[in-house]
């Protein structure tokens, strides 16, 4: 098998730039692996599978609670929206309007991360606006971070919310939004000297300078437009958030983010790559344990759970297939032509996971796997090396073709008609 070579040197290279590197959370504990791996000695397999759920689990489980605030009017709800993969008008959709709309701090989980939320604050600003008073009353403790939305020049009521959230040790963004209104216009009225990039740099230095004025040192400004999310500075300020979450919030910021562009399902695999070297680790340490069957039927629950992950993840599921046609105009059966991955449509369960690990390399690992853990201690540790490999090599082409597949998918979804 040439894959480790390959992957194992890109996972290297991960973990070489910078912040990105497999951390202790990535990483499974020692001691987790001897509580599984004493829970299946002692023949309490029902202890064993839920501890090994659990470890599987907690990794996705990281509560993530973004603020989302600003004026009245500039985009909040549409952002909190978009930033879901939703529409405006979609069922669990936040309210949207050319009025005011929204008035009391309201909570919108991610329709598949349920403990990602995007809290819509109402609008700030008004007359007697008192930005202390203000966080308090959004009760300001429970955010991980807050952006601040503005469609035009950051005013002084942003410049006082964003001083006061630093005095309480909270992290903000600034976003300004609408700039495809501002390009709209510039390109209707002055056609001859449109430039989209010049026009770009001057909302941002201008808004930069603003802040500078009001007293922000190094002011984070992100322009976009909340109606075309993927343009102008998203990938920036993904970049950005992404560096600056602590790292056991990263993974499901990544995970939860929408699939509107290329590099978002790239960011997506690298983010569940890394995570491979723990379910593999944990495959590896119920394969040592030397009961006949027991190591394939740990790798099966291991392989089910993750392809699963993977496959809604990656918006492979029939809800966001369907989601994503009704959204581009195309029919489910478009979409699905261009899928290659033998789970396009299928349930993923224990009879298809298992038809996959006895077809091929994995199928023939697996059969060495089981016969090395009927012969104790020599057996069973070769049998842990093994199963660390199979499903190591098992989840790499999960991972890949998921990805691969949803590539495809989006690029057919993004297809103008000819
Ligand atoms: N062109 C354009 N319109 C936008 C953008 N973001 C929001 N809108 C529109 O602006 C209007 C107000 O948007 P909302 O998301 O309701 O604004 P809000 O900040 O939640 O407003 P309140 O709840 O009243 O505080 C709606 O008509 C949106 O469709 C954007 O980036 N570009
Ligand atoms: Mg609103």
């Amino acid at each position: 098998m040439d894959f480790s070579y390959n992957v194992l040197t890109e996972e290297m290279q991960d973990t070489n730039s910078g912040h990105s590197g497999t951390d202790s959370f990535e990483k499974i504990t020692d001691e987790e692996i001897k509580e599984i791996q004493s829970a299946l000695e002692d023949g309490d397999l029902c202890r064993a599978t839920e501890r090994l759920i659990k470890s599987l689990e907690e990794i996705e489980n990281a509560l993530l609670n973004i603020a989302i605030t600003g004026e009245s009017g500039t985009g909040k709800s549409t952002f909190v929206n978009a930033i879901r993969g939703m529409g405006d008008e979609e069922e669990g959709s936040a309210p949207t309007d050319v009025v005011e709309t929204t008035k009391e701090p309201t909570p919108y989980t991610h329709p598949k991360y349920p403990n990602v939320t995007f809290w819509d604050l109402p609008g700030i600003g008004t007359p007697n606006f008192a930005a202390a008073h203000y966080l308090q009353s959004v009760q300001f403790s429970q955010y991980d971070f807050f952006i601040i939305i503005s469609s035009e020049r950051f005013k002084q009521c942003d410049i006082d919310l964003a001083k006061a959230i630093k005095a309480m040790d909270k992290k903000f963004y600034f976003v300004r939004s609408k700039v495809d209104n501002d390009l709209d216009a510039s390109q209707k009225r002055r056609k001859k000297t449109y430039n989209e990039e010049k026009i770009l740099k001057v909302i941002r230095d201008n808004c930069i300078e603003n802040l500078h004025d009001g007293g922000i040192t190094e002011p984070q400004v992100f322009l976009l437009s909340c109606l075309d999310l993927d343009k102008y500075d998203f990938h920036k300020m993904e970049d950005t958030l992404e560096k600056e979450l602590p790292s056991h919030k990263r993974h499901i910021f990544l995970i939860s983010l929408p699939n509107i562009s290329l590099p978002v399902l790239e960011k997506k695999r690298k983010a569940l790559r890394k995570n491979i070297w723990k379910w593999s680790t944990l495959s590896c340490a119920v394969a040592a344990v030397p009961i006949p069957g027991l190591s394939v039927a740990c790798d099966v629950l291991i392989l089910i759970k993750t392809m699963r992950n993977y496959r809604s993840a990656f918006g492979l599921d029939e809800q966001s297939l369907k989601k994503l046609a009704d959204k581009s105009g195309k029919d489910v059966s478009e979409l699905k032509s261009v899928l290659k991955s033998p789970l396009d449509i299928k349930e993923i369960n224990k009879e298809l996971v298992i038809k996959l690990l006895t077809k091929g390399a994995g199928g023939a690992l697996m059969v060495i796997e089981y016969a090395f853990s009927n012969i104790p201690i020599v057996g069973s540790m070769a049998a842990g090396a093994i199963s660390f490999g199979t499903t190591y090599w098992m989840l790499h082409g999960f991972l890949n073709e998921t990805a691969e597949d949803a590539a495809r998918v989006l690029k057919k979804a993004l297809e103008t008609p000819v």
